[in-house]
């Protein structure tokens, strides 16, 4: 089976939201590349850990693994934590991912927000774009 390069593109836009003056927001782009030659073995593909505002945290992991056809799953989470510190362990959102990428030009989309569903009206947008095509 021929390898496989899947690129992925992550933009996304954070917001802590303050009860006293402004939210703090934060937008972070992050494009990266893997190369994927065994099918049905699923390879991490992004790990993205960013902090902002003094209290919010997103860590997004994504995971791809090639199919039979030649199509890519990518599939994984998306974390929100809010609390004293960037580095707090206070898990307050989820949101599980899980999409197809085709074969060709296409570009598989996939946009969704992670909510503070605990305690507040912290959230963080994000987008992904993802391409799948043969290695020359
Ligand atoms: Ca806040
Ligand atoms: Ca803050
Ligand atoms: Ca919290």
């Amino acid at each position: 089976m021929a390898e496989r390069r899947l690129v992925v593109t992550m933009n996304m836009h954070g917001v802590d939201h303050e009860t006293f003056g402004r939210n703090e927001e934060t937008r972070k782009t992050e494009v990266k590349e893997t190369i994927l030659s065994n099918p049905n073995q699923s390879l991490n593909v992004l790990e993205f850990i960013h902090g902002w505002g003094g209290e919010c945290r997103l860590e997004l992991r994504l995971t791809g693994t090639l199919l039979d056809d030649n199509t890519i799953r990518v599939q994984g989470n998306a974390l929100l934590f809010e609390g004293v510190s960037e580095g707090t362990g206070d898990l307050d959102g989820q949101r599980d991912i899980s999409f197809i990428v085709p074969r060709g030009g296409v570009v598989a989309l996939q946009n969704f927000r992670v909510n503070n569903d605990d305690e507040g009206d912290d959230f963080a947008d994000v987008q992904l774009a993802c391409t799948n095509s043969p290695v020359e």
